[in-house]
């Protein structure tokens, strides 16, 4: 097999662990830029703490870039993990940062474990099944530099097998409120942090658990985190099993087989996540200051 970017240690890696670090995907400069866009639309003062009202902000945004553009490199490992042909287009970035400016800086540091509150996998609007195309892969772009103790997303890098043989046993489906993200996690060993610096990509395994970290050391951390999606739903019974993207693989890997047929019994659905209704509220007072100042 051959791959446009991927090297086989990548390959590998993904596949016992559930992601792929791109470094340097995009000039620290470009991220610097939209990191003071992100305080601008905020109406707070980098410099100044104090102006930092909220600690945890999901933002809403409708600034977007091709990947492809963007991030070459990127878009070509996102190729090597799912097969160009299959990838739902456009395939883009926007501006609907996730910035942890303090996240539990009161309370004494924890590290990733499945204690850690609010472990999740990605994908609050549809219903989930093994095949699902809505999420191909989670995606984290670091907008600033993300350290170890400054709020980096915790992943559970032992999930991908978990989660899938939970939504293998559910042909029927799992809304997002379904899952029992605790006991799910209960069952993982192996921790990591998801640090990085300014302009670095994760591509991981839509399975991928994940939860957000405190941010003792209050340093300004914003990422975003857009899926890419598929055209079709993910098949794992491919007559070649050499045709299986690297995500499915994953799946297969849980399962120790080279094919696996998966039939969903209900309808595949669509959900409209209180998130959004929220996110286009804070859009509409952004816009309002940032029309005050200028
Ligand atoms: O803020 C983080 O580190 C994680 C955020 C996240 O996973 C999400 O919003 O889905
Ligand atoms: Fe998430």
């Amino acid at each position: 097999m051959s791959y446009r970017t991927l090297t086989t240690a990548d390959v590998d890696h993904f596949l016992r662990k559930g992601y792929v670090k791109i470094e340097g995907a995009f000039e620290r400069e470009t991220a610097e830029e939209w990191t003071r866009t992100c305080f601008r639309r905020l109406g707070y003062d980098m410099e100044d703490k104090s102006t930092w009202v909220e600690r945890r902000i999901h933002m809403g945004g409708d600034h977007y870039v091709e990947v492809e553009q963007f991030a070459p490199r990127v878009f070509d490992a996102m190729c090597d993990l799912l097969g160009e042909e299959r990838i739902g287009t456009p395939v883009r970035w926007s501006d609907h940062f996730i910035v942890n400016l303090g996240v539990g800086a009161e309370e004494p540091w924890q590290p990733a474990s499945p204690s850690t509150p609010g472990w999740h996998k990605d994908g609050d609007f549809f219903r989930h099944f093994l095949d699902s195309p809505e999420q191909g892969l989670l995606v984290f772009v670091n907008w600033t530099d993300v350290v170890h103790q400054g709020g980096p997303t915790y992943i559970a890098t032992d999930s991908v097998p978990v989660i899938a043989k939970f939504l293998a046993d559910r042909p029927e489906g799992v809304l997002p409120g379904e899952f029992n993200f605790r006991e799910l996690v209960g069952q993982c060993k192996e921790f990591e942090e998801a640090t990085g610096q300014a302009g670095d990509v994760y591509l991981l395994h839509p399975y991928m658990l994940h939860a957000a970290s405190q941010n003792p050391l209050r340093l300004i951390r914003v990422i975003t985190n857009p899926p890419v999606h598929l055209k079709e739903p993910m098949r794992f019974d491919r007559e070649n099993p050499n045709d299986h993207s690297l995500v499915e693989q994953g799946v297969l890997r849980a399962f120790g087989v080279d094919r696996y047929e998966f039939r969903s019994t209900a309808a595949r659905e669509r959900v409209v996540p209180e998130r959004v209704r929220r996110q286009q509220q804070m859009r509409d007072e952004e816009l309002r200051r940032v029309q005050a100042t200028s």
